[in-house]
């Protein structure tokens, strides 16, 4: 490995994670180039780029997925380095390896031979054994006939999990309770494997019923150096989508810990893995476990998979570390040596990371199918980290996924952790699309969250679900989603009552706009939330010209058109300020101005005459 000075760093992703490696290429002076695809033209990865470069149609396989045109971006733009992110091509070998036969440009990952040995899952499953990390009791080798799962479950006992040796994060993977569903079982679980990972090879480990699961975050450079840098909880799931994660676990001793992160360094060192790198394990939870007491060094463990990225989550291990992990993946890319020792990594503190995803919680997390940030007012001060890649008046791009931004809280110990998310998360603004910010508020007060005892199955099997209907009732902000069909209309307004200050919200669903004249509209600025807010209006105009009056007592701000100019519908007439509020006065028709009957500063009382359309 020789050493490497990168001066531009290509960032084959988007979002929050493209900016978050930009971030730390500019940290240590490097130059910055995106690729964006074509719904991500006013992306803010490419705002924040130094350059950019346009890789094909909104359709992933056709931009972010086109090997050859992300590879011909980075010989265009003369950088000497390809950084994946997390997901798209971040976890492909074989364009891994495309990049590292590409003279001049680095992949900035483990090598291409170490994420293939890897992502096959029995080869990892070898290798961890043979460094004596605990493996789930289970085959190193493939299975194929119903009569060695049976004999496996003879010796093991049900339930028994069947993986396709591709699998991992949730797919191709099967449990089976009794031998009557042993047959169908296998044949589906070869024929997931077969389509999602090319590779019908499936293998069988013994089923844990209720784990928790803790992943611990590796770092090795090219000269043999590897450190561990604690662990993260990811318990907190969804059918496999973690929703919150945490560092450290709440619920091992420092005995477990030690030991957990000690395999996980110990089963790299075997892999001859390099560069930044997560160790899954799943942890057998005691149910009947006394919150105040966490799992002692006795508790089994047993390795689950590795994932050959930089993670989602790895924010919280930074926060408590203090290491700047994806700073550190360009430095060993660059053939650096880690300079500091295990001893050095020090746990201070806990960190908890929401991810803020463009969903309806209170509707199984149905994904936001459209909206536009019409208010973006992340939450600040102590202990509060937010890594978005967002900006009032953004569309939202439903394209690829549908986390939008992470918030990451950090505190001297749990307790302080989470009462600060709870600050947070209710300082956290966002109108006109819906996410799960009401979701994280109620697992703010869930029992079993803030007793750190949840397992991956709390979410799927155990939870109250009319619990997560009242979060988002209670604390979503009404926004009207593309899919809602009846309009919902909200105005705030700020009343003085004895000179005390009120906010006062009114809801107008299913209706006409409130206060609605037959010649005009008036709305209030930031409240006509939601895409396509096309109103469906229905006065008829009078053959004489249309009148348009004021709605209320107010102020003209602003007369934007002038006798005999064309207005078409919904052109804002004049502004109004009744109540502190800003209210657009609204063209319903087009039509030519007959005549202006304010001018701006003037008062005008209700149902004045403001404008004659014909
Ligand atoms: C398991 C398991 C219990 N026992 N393996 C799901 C994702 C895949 N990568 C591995 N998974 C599991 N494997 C055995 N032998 C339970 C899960 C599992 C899970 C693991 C981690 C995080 C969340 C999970 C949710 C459901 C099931």
């Amino acid at each position: 490995m020789t050493d490497k000075t990168f001066e531009k760093v290509l960032i084959a992703n988007r979002g929050e994670i493209a900016v978050r490696v930009m971030r730390a290429c500019t940290d240590i002076g490097i130059e910055t180039v995106a690729v964006y695809s074509e719904a991500d033209r006013h992306g803010s990865h490419v705002r924040y780029a130094d350059e950019a470069y346009n890789v094909g149609p909104a359709r992933a396989a056709d931009s972010y997925l086109d090997h050859e045109a992300i590879i011909d971006a980075a010989k265009r733009s003369g950088a000497d380095a390809i950084h994946p992110g997390y997901g798209f091509l971040a976890e492909n070998a074989t364009f891994a390896s495309k990049v590292e036969a590409t003279e001049g440009v680095t992949w900035i990952g483990p090598s291409s031979d170490g994420m293939a040995d890897l992502g096959e899952k029995t080869k990892a499953r070898k290798i961890m054994d043979e460094a004596d990390v605990p493996i789930v009791p289970g085959t190193t080798d493939p299975v194929d006939e119903p009569e060695e799962v049976e004999a496996f479950a003879d010796e093991h006992g049900y339930p028994v999990a069947i993986k396709a040796e591709g699998g991992g994060g949730g797919r191709g993977m099967k449990v089976v309770h009794g031998p009557e569903a042993v047959e169908e079982e296998l044949e589906s679980a070869k024929r997931e494997g077969e389509a999602y990972f090319d590779n019908d090879s499936v293998y069988l480990e013994r089923y844990l019923e209720t784990p928790r699961h803790v992943e611990v975050q590796i770092l090795a450079d090219h000269h043999g150096n590897v450190r561990h840098l604690g662990e993260r909880d990811c318990s907190l799931q969804r059918r496999h989508q973690k929703v919150i994660e945490e560092a450290p676990s709440p619920a091992l001793s420092d005995e477990l810990r030690e030991q957990i992160g000690e395999a996980a360094r110990r089963g790299v060192s075997e892999a001859e893995y390099v560069n930044a790198g997560t160790v899954e394990f799943l942890v057998e939870e005691d149910p009947d476990r006394d919150p105040s007491e966490p799992l002692g060094p006795e508790t089994n463990f047993y390795f689950l998979e590795v994932n050959t990225r930089i993670q989602v989550e790895h924010c919280v291990t930074e926060e408590i570390t203090g290491i700047d992990i994806v700073k550190w993946q360009l430095r060993i890319a660059q053939g650096e040596q880690i300079d500091y020792d295990q001893a050095d990594v020090e746990i201070d503190g806990h960190a908890i990371e929401f991810r803020i995803n463009a969903e309806n919680a209170a509707e199984e997390f149905a994904p936001a199918t459209g909206g536009k940030l019409e208010t973006y007012d992340p939450p600040g001060g102590i202990g509060v980290r937010v890594d978005d890649a967002l900006r009032q008046g953004d569309d939202l791009v439903t394209d690829y996924d549908s986390m939008v931004a992470k918030l990451i809280v950090s505190g001297g110990d749990r307790t302080e952790t989470i009462a600060r998310a709870r600050r947070a998360l209710a300082e956290y603004e966002i109108d006109g699309i819906v996410t799960i910010i009401p979701f994280h508020r109620l697992m703010m007060d869930d029992d079993r969250f803030v007793d750190g005892t949840h397992t991956t199955k709390y979410l799927d099997e155990e939870i109250d679900r009319s619990r997560i209907e009242e979060a988002q009732a209670q604390w979503g902000r009404e926004t009207a989603t593309a899919e809602t069909d009846e309009e919902v209309v909200q105005r705030q307004y700020t009343v003085e009552v004895d000179g005390k200050r009120f906010e006062v919200e009114l809801e107008d669903r299913g209706g006409v706009p409130i206060q609605r004249e037959p010649s005009s509209e008036q709305t209030q600025r930031p409240e006509r939330a939601g895409p396509g807010d096309d109103d469906s209006e229905s006065a008829t105009v009078s053959a004489e010209g249309e009148t348009v009056t004021a709605e209320m007592q107010g102020t003209i701000l602003e007369v934007n058109f002038e006798d005999g100019d064309e207005v078409a519908a919904g052109d804002v007439l004049c502004v109004l300020e009744a109540m502190k509020m800003e209210n657009d006065v609204v063209a319903e028709y087009g039509g030519t101005i007959a005549q202006v009957a304010v001018s701006a500063g003037e008062s005008v009382d209700m149902g004045d005459l403001l404008f004659v359309i014909e």
